[in-house]
């Protein structure tokens, strides 16, 4: 497997050479200071891909091999506003990867709030931090301090007595930490939104549900599918993080049911999946071994995490856990890709080794003292890849041990 590392541009306070140190040779960005809705020029991918490869100080051995994400824009997910302008945007980029040679294309179509957490530092027992999503401290934000209409009906009698306690022992600097935690919104972005403006942007989808918003998936692959299939690009969406409907949103990327929904109805080459098993491990009905011999030849791209749930529920509380612990069988992900890259590549597939990248990590040593990108830590990612690397060197071994 190609072993990538996301990086956040020339301001990522983890540099090109650490990424190189820690073994990555591939590179995932994505040019997030732009909108949405603005396309990606020529000059401005070049830059980038040029920044990666030249690196600050002289080359750098890496490339520029995976673009996470290539944003879908709130009125494409919805069909409002601007979104035919926004489709040609989308496709415009498409054209400027192309020429780059930048083939695989990362999305994902969750409504308004990317990956959710209520605690990016909680502590482990050994002493470094990993980031949690507590179902009852979440339902405090949404019952107490976003004070939902509605949101009621979305939590059970025992969610909401445990909601008003965590509220309950809250001062307003707490409360404040965790909307800022809950509305950290992108990854690169460098602030959370107000509740004013998560307001506004939860009230976008009145009126949508999840059948809805499936067939604005289905709409869009249809607008942007046929463009990538042209140019030998291959768009694979992210699941829902975590997978489960929250603040009363349709969340329709979350099971293996809804991909194979979505992949039979636009059946391509150029329409796949980022298996991510960080996000679609948070359900216990979410087999990912499973999954990736089912999905393989539409995985696209791989982010190997691993999680713990407090409950085998859905929704649940869950940590993110060290990547060979927690409840993912990683080495039988693993060895499923492996097996999918060796039909490629008797196939004679272009794309037969399938980019993989550490997806988060504990933050643990010197990353306690970097007040870095949450879940993005040096040391914890460099120690998740070194395990992943690890499984794969053991499974593509082959023989005996001499
Ligand atoms: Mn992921």
């Amino acid at each position: 497997m190609r072993q990538t590392w996301r990086w956040f541009g020339p301001h990522d306070t983890i540099g090109l050479s650490d990424i190189r140190q820690a073994g990555a040779r591939g590179i995932v960005t994505a040019l997030h200071d732009l909108p949405a809705s603005v396309p990606w020029s020529d000059d401005a991918v070049v830059t980038r891909q040029r920044a990666v490869a030249e690196g600050p100080d002289g080359p750098t051995g890496l490339s520029w091999d995976v673009v996470e994400s290539l944003p879908v824009s709130e009125e494409i997910k919805t069909q409002s506003g601007d979104w035919r302008a926004h489709l040609d945007a989308y496709r415009t980029s498409l054209e400027a990867l192309a020429r780059a040679g930048i083939e695989t294309i990362c999305y994902n179509f969750m409504p308004v709030l990317d990956w959710t957490r209520t605690d990016l530092r909680a502590r482990m027992p050994h002493g470094g931090t990993a980031m949690r999503f507590d179902l009852a401290t979440f339902a405090a934000f949404d019952l107490h301090i976003l004070a939902r209409p509605g949101a009621a009906e979305d939590w059970d009698a025992a969610t909401r007595d445990d909601a008003a306690r965590i509220f309950n022992a809250m001062d307003e600097a707490a409360q404040a930490d965790l909307a800022r935690t809950v509305t950290m919104g992108l990854p690169g972005a460098a602030a959370g939104w107000s509740l004013d403006e998560l307001r506004q942007k939860l009230a976008e989808y009145d009126g949508i549900d999840a059948d809805r918003l499936r067939q604005n998936h289905v709409d869009f692959l249809s607008q942007v599918v046929p463009t990538a299939e042209r140019l030998g690009l291959r768009l694979c969406c992210h699941p829902d993080d975590p997978p489960f409907p929250l603040l009363g949103l349709p969340r329709v990327m979350s099971t293996a049911e809804d991909y194979r929904w979505l992949l039979a109805q636009v059946d391509s080459p150029s329409a796949g999946m980022t298996l991510c098993t960080g996000s679609m491990g948070v359900r216990p009905d979410n087999e990912c071994a499973a999954i990736a011999r089912e999905f393989a030849p539409k995985i696209h791209f791989a982010h190997l995490r691993n999680v713990t749930r407090d409950t085998e529920t859905v929704p649940a509380s869950f940590h993110e856990d060290e990547h060979l612990a927690g409840q993912t069988d990683m080495v039988a992900v693993i060895a499923a890709l492996l097996d999918e890259e060796a039909r490629r590549r008797a196939e004679g597939r272009r794309d037969a080794e399938i980019p993989m990248r550490p997806d988060h990590g504990q933050a643990i040593l010197s990353d306690l003292a970097v007040d870095g990108q949450p879940g993005y830590p040096a040391v914890g990612r460099l120690k998740g890849l070194a395990e992943l690397r690890g499984v794969m060197a053991a499974l593509s071994h082959g023989g005996a041990v001499a």
